[in-house]
């Protein structure tokens, strides 16, 4: 029989009652209220590589990794160390400096479509600014997205499909006014008529195609073949330009991205999550061409007090010298335990009987619960909600902490072993039983 309350959680539930005096739903950020997958969100004390600490003392193999920044572990010691050494030298000046440069050379190597980029704080930031400057540059008001694709929370990203394909966007929140969601087409992943529709319907106004190359906000959901080829093709003969946001996959499918590993050179690029180490820091960049319609050269306006800084330039340096480095080993460690620990479930739940698809890119993956293949948000919309969130919670009580929510991907880092995998596993066997 299980019991879901197996764990205490008094400190946590204090902790959380606290929260709710000043945040709303206690959260600073809405997927962590735990809304989707039910119980209550443990309070994190402390992180050691794979490993979270809650406020009662409870442990957990973590796999969603801070939504995908922890790829080498949490409290990386090198990364720990540079944060402190540079801590002491000021924490921000508002003034150039020289590690700026030093991480933009290092992001250069890994993504050498990146000629020019500007560094920002979010992955909200770099998806907004970089809308922006395709519309400064190609002068078109009309931009592409596809549902199931999420890009920060910028207004005229948060939009949802029209009635077809190639009609205006409605808003996909409360506070986006009509018209500027009219400017977005949200159409279906995985579907090129949908773009060329799009084109034909709007020809020579659209300024940008915006995808996740990889998606990861409807779950982990590939790019079927020939895909980013075609989108690629299109937005060339369009005109418009081929913005892949690779805040989540960048540095995580491969050094340089879901680039490097399809093959495909964007217009621009958006990166975040790894780049910073678990600062906060993101970027956007592409053609210099492109980069320098911005502000002080250019028209396009974008700014941010605390862009470049120090710190996060340092916890950024530091994490991807190690993945530079140790290129060779990590991703090849990265394959082999996420498909240990996906591949290992997906087994599980076919001896359970529990209807389940395993889409799988490196190390980031998804359990969808559904029998059925998952290519679209449309398709990924038919899991099991409550099969997901009932598995949650079970693997919350067994000491694996899961992505709240079954549209999310997981994620494995560097520091999680043969351990974290039997502990996964073992978990996991529990979780499907009846
Ligand atoms: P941030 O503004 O949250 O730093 O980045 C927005 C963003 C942009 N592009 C992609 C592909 C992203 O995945 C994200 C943020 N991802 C979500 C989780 N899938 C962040 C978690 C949260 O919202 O709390």
């Amino acid at each position: 029989m299980h019991s879901e309350t197996e764990k205490p959680h008094a400190q946590s539930r204090n902790l959380q009652r606290r929260a709710e005096q000043f945040f709303p739903g206690g959260v600073n950020s809405p997927v962590r209220a735990f809304r989707a997958v039910g119980g209550a969100p443990p309070f994190i004390e402390r992180a050691e590589g794979a490993t979270l600490f809650d406020a009662d003392g409870n442990r957990y193999v973590d796999l969603f990794g801070s939504w995908g920044p922890m790829i080498l572990g949490h409290a990386f010691p090198p990364v720990v160390e540079a944060i402190r050494e540079v801590a002491g030298r000021g924490t921000s000046f508002g003034a150039s400096h020289s590690g700026e440069a030093a991480l933009a050379e290092l992001v250069r190597r890994c993504f050498p479509s990146v000629e020019k980029m500007r560094f920002v704080n979010s992955g909200t930031e770099a998806c907004m600014s970089a809308v922006r400057l395709a519309r400064g540059f190609t002068g078109r008001n009309f931009i592409i997205k596809f549902e199931g694709c999420y890009h920060g929370h910028a207004d005229a990203l948060l939009v949802k499909a029209g009635s077809g394909v190639a009609t205006f966007g409605i808003p996909g929140s409360a506070g986006v006014p009509l018209e500027t969601a009219q400017h977005t087409l949200a159409l279906p992943y995985n579907n090129l008529a949908a773009v060329e529709a799009a084109f034909a319907a709007h020809p020579a106004e659209i300024a940008c195609i915006l995808v996740e190359p990889v998606v990861g906000n409807a779950g982990t959901i590939p790019p079927a073949p020939g895909y980013l080829e075609g989108l690629r093709k299109i937005a060339t003969e369009q005109g418009a330009l081929l913005i892949l946001d690779e805040v989540m996959t960048g540095f995580r499918l491969s050094l340089g991205g879901a680039q490097q590993l399809f093959d495909i050179t964007p217009d621009l690029t958006t990166l975040g999550k790894i780049l910073g180490g678990g600062l906060p820091c993101a970027a956007f960049g592409g053609r210099a061409d492109v980069m320098d319609h911005l502000a002080p050269l250019g028209p396009v306006y974008q700014a941010g007090t605390l862009s470049g800084n120090p710190l996060a330039m340092a916890a950024g340096i530091a994490t991807l010298k190690h993945l530079i480095a140790h290129e060779g080993e990590i991703y090849p460690q990265l394959e082999r335990v996420t498909q240990s620990i996906a591949e290992g479930v997906a087994e599980l739940a076919r001896k359970a009987g529990v209807p389940l698809t395993t889409n799988r890119v490196g190390s980031m993956f998804t359990w969808f619960f559904t029998g059925d293949p998952v290519t679209d948000f449309a398709s990924a919309a038919k899991s099991d909600g409550k099969a997901f969130a009932r598995f949650h919670r079970r693997m919350m009580e067994a000491g694996v902490w899961l992505p709240p929510s079954q549209f999310e991907a997981a994620f494995v880092s560097v520091a999680h072993g043969p351990t974290e995998v039997e502990q996964v596993l073992e978990a996991a066997h529990g979780a499907l039983a009846g």
